[in-house]
């Protein structure tokens, strides 16, 4: 039936109501009112920071009015929802990726430069949000483009952090030093704070359980902060859809606890309300490592709690019964760090909703969704006993229970199907024995979900073959499976490479509009490799992009780069197993042999250009060696003169998402070479070869797909596989080899380093004592077919027409790596949810 309009006089409403500001007119409108307005300035007094300011609010309001649309929608249609709980987005900037998605970034740059300012020096004025180590927040980013351009009812939920990822400063010596990242000290036009929309989240405590009868308990006492929630639009590409984050902000429950107040504790009181505010303060700087800190815990479980309030308030408002919610609400967990969400759920089922424990376990068993992120044992998390009882007693019972009912269900099964086998109930426990106990959230976060999943085929196989074998084989297969990562064309190709985004267009005379929604139809591409004229324009792109990052980098580190070499990047964290070391030993190897070389063999010689960029973790020594010697490598070679025309290389400081929009569309190959089995999947391997650069990789994650689809003719593969790692790690532990012999031109390399060719000697011995002894990440057994993959890149280089050619058949055959196609799977096949677009 026809809707009754709410309030007032209809016609009064319609004719205020306000459209989008599309024309080039409107749009300039709206910006100098933002001039005039919010900003209280003028033409007069107009700096490019303010003129970002005032274009950035004007995308706003067009967002603003999509999303209100959208919203509203899903109120009244009440489809089931997806929520997306990640601890990390790395979003990155907004505005550039906002206009394109809206379709309106030519006439935006009309308008700008009528009023005297350039686009590109307005998109430098923002800050990146960076509330993300990785690949894990990135690939959170990426999937909200994904959802909200294919019009799915999905909201991402996080937190707010004051400062997100350190900005990492590279002394002389090459000291990687941190300094916070004051993202917000700016106004961030990008974000509505919803102060009306809170829930008090309870700390510590006393839980005690009823005994009536019932599984019931109450949880008393303790400290309670409280959520304010401040929501992102997340806008889909050329549709109205606009999704939601909502990222979570802590403060005192009341400005200051009056009790403590009146009783002359103004200290104490102050005390209370500073750690009410520390909880969403900083994003904890590791990746892949975990350090068992309870303000970390407290921050899983505050921002786990204010969503699922947020999602039942929600939910309720449907006048549904409770045992509806697993029909309205899909949780994904991105990975354990929002595994509190399992026994909260229970808490509120059993505890407020007063449902028996079997129902109330079979609603979150079919409303809850894992993916796996690595296998490393390092980076799965583990609480200590003692730490969860105090700082969430109801939850730690909670915990203990699901261990009795669910698991003994399980072990029951177990000790019909495997008799005897103590040991199975051990490794299976969600309790690890030992001093103190400690929860292992991975077998929490399976056992209480519908279904598990890894990133990557390979990576999956790993999961239910290694550290979710036992409940493979008491769950079944079924509920283990893969969804290989993607990433979104519209950032990483699009938005970060716009001439090739424009050629493929020209070429396909297809408009952008279809194939960044349907990336297949790159595959419209392969003809055209053998069309000389394309071939020259594909390449003239690559070197225009090279030409575009040297000119960033002369004018922000005064550097001058040869864009005639070809261009050789590894990008990502520091980390042992992701083996920059690695690169950097074959670094000083290739120096070395050209070294040795006669000017006439040099001559015959490609130059190559090889750049680095990535944070360690402050913590961690090793990765901050590597650092050090690669800057000091760098120190050396490039000003060596009878190399430096050859050979150079360089450290980019502060890697960022806006770094890589730059590096990425200049590679002619980067590396992804973690031992095998380490990397779980790998994105920005995608985001090199969606963009025409060729891979040089081990055969792990995902590069084993990319091989699959690309063609392996157009990868370098090269190291063990993933089978032999144990058995050569074994081999090193009980029967090493001296270095020398199990891998002479390695050697050769360490004696340079050792002979203090690139600084003193010592600094380096502990990264090099690694590989020596024990070489858990099996460099010394992947250097010679690494420097062999490298020659035949030299190799390869020399043919240019094929070399292009290649290049072409690379990106052309990416379609499947678009994050499009990875949200529809988890739509389809986990979520069960289907898209609710909002029309015209
Ligand atoms: C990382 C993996 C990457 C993967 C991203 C996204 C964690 C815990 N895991 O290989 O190391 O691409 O997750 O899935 O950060």
């Amino acid at each position: 039936g026809k809707e009754k309009w709410p309030r007032g006089d209809e016609k009064t409403w319609k004719d205020a109501i306000r459209g989008p500001d599309t024309d080039t007119t409107s749009i300039t409108k709206s910006v100098v009112n933002h001039v005039q307005t919010s900003l209280a300035r003028q033409a007069y007094n107009l700096d490019t920071s303010g003129a970002y300011q005032a274009a950035a609010l004007s995308v706003r309001d067009n967002l603003i009015l999509n999303w209100n649309d959208t919203q509203l929608q899903y109120t009244r249609k009440a489809p089931k929802r997806a929520y997306y709980l990640s601890l990390e987005f790395l979003m990155g900037r907004t505005l550039d990726n906002a206009m394109l998605n809206l379709g309106l970034k030519d006439n935006y740059k009309e308008s700008v430069d009528k009023l005297g300012f350039n686009m590109e020096d307005l998109l430098e004025q923002e800050r990146d949000a960076a509330l993300g180590n990785g690949g894990l927040g990135r690939l959170a980013a990426c999937y909200l483009d994904s959802s909200a351009s294919q019009e799915l009812p999905v909201w991402g939920y996080g937190l707010r952090y004051r400062y997100g990822i350190f900005q990492q400063l590279i002394s002389p010596e090459g000291q990687q030093l941190e300094a916070p990242d004051p993202w917000l000290e700016m106004q961030n036009p990008w974000e509505l704070p919803r102060l009306d929309v809170n829930y008090e989240i309870r700390f510590y405590g006393q839980a005690e359980r009823l005994n009536d009868g019932t599984p019931r308990a109450h949880w008393t006492g303790g400290q309670e902060v409280l959520a304010v929630a401040y929501d992102v639009m997340i806008p889909g590409c050329y549709t109205k859809s606009t999704n939601n984050l909502r990222l979570w902000e802590s403060k005192p429950k009341r400005g200051f606890d009056l009790n403590s107040f009146n009783a002359g504790n103004y200290e104490g009181a102050v005390g209370e309300s500073n750690s009410a505010f520390a909880i969403t303060s900083v994003l904890y700087p590791n990746d892949q490592t975990t350090f068992g800190k309870e303000l970390r815990l407290k921050q899983q479980y505050f921002w786990t709690a204010a969503s699922l309030a947020d999602m039942i308030r929600r939910f309720k408002n449907l006048g549904k019964p409770i045992t509806d919610i697993p029909d309205y609400i899909a949780i994904q967990l991105n990975d354990t760090h929002p595994t509190l969400v399992i026994p909260e759920l229970m808490r509120i089922l059993v505890d407020e909703e007063d449902l028996d424990w079997d129902v109330a376990w079979k609603i979150t068993t079919n409303t809850v969704f894992y993916t796996n992120h690595t296998v490393l044992p390092e980076a799965l998390e583990k609480w200590p006993v003692p730490l969860m009882e105090h700082l969430l007693p109801r939850h730690m019972q909670i915990i203990f229970d699901i261990n009795m009912y669910a698991l003994s269900h399980f072990l029951q099964t177990v000790e019909r199907k495997f008799p005897n086998d103590r040991d199975r109930l051990a490794r299976m426990s969600l309790i690890e024995e030992g001093y103190p106990q400690q929860v292992r959230m991975a077998h929490l976060a399976c056992i209480g979900s519908k279904k598990v999943n890894g990133v990557a085929e390979l990576h999956s196989d790993l999961v239910r073959t290694t550290i979710l074998k036992d409940f493979v084989e008491l769950e079944g297969i079924s509920k283990f499976s893969n969804v290989t990562n993607g990433i979104t064309p519209r950032r990483w190709l699009d938005q970060c490479n716009p001439e090739l985004s424009a050629l493929i267009s020209k070429t396909l005379k297809v408009d952008k509009s279809v194939w960044l929604k349907d990336l297949d139809r790159l595959e419209g591409l392969l003809p055209f490799t053998e069309d000389a004229a394309f071939r020259e324009e594909w390449a003239a792109v690559k070197q225009h992009n090279k030409e575009r990052l040297a000119a960033h980098v002369k004018a922000t580190l005064g550097l001058d780069i040869n864009t005639h070499a070809m261009f050789d990047v590894q990008i990502k964290r520091l980390h042992e197993y992701k083996r920059q070391t690695l690169n950097i030993l074959g670094v000083i190897h290739r120096y070395i042999t050209l070294k040795a070389m006669s000017p006439e063999e040099r001559k015959k010689v490609n130059p190559r250009v090889v750049f680095f960029a990535g944070k360690a973790a402050p913590g961690y020594y090793i990765a901050k060696i590597t650092i050090r010697l690669i800057v000091n490598v760098a120190n050396i070679i490039n000003v060596d003169p009878d190399t430096k025309d050859l050979l150079s290389l360089y450290f980019l400081p502060d890697y960022s998402v806006s770094l890589a929009e730059i590096l990425i569309p200049t590679s002619d190959i980067s590396q992804h070479i973690s031992t095998a089995g380490t990397e779980a999947s790998g994105t920005s391997n995608m985001k090199f070869c969606l963009n025409g650069g060729l891979l040089v990789g081990t055969v792990d994650g995902a590069n084993i797909e990319i091989a699959e689809s690309v063609g392996e003719e157009n990868v370098f593969f090269f190291g063990h596989l993933t089978p032999a790692v144990e058995d050569l790690r074994h081999e090193h532990r009980y029967h090493p080899v001296p270095l020398e012999q199990k891998c002479p031109a390695l050697a050769r390399v360490f004696e340079k380093i050792s002979s203090g060719a690139f600084g003193d000697a010592g600094v380096y011995e502990p990264l090099l004592a690694t590989i020596r002894t024990g070489d858990y990440y099996l460099i010394t057994e992947d250097f010679d077919s690494y420097i062999q993959a490298l020659a035949m890149v030299d190799e390869a280089y020399l043919d240019r027409t094929e070399w292009v050619k290649k290049s072409i058949r690379t990106t052309a055959r990416m379609g499947k790596f678009s994050s499009d196609r990875c949200i529809m799977e988890y739509a389809d096949s986990y979520w069960n949810i289907e898209p609710c677009p909002v029309g015209k």
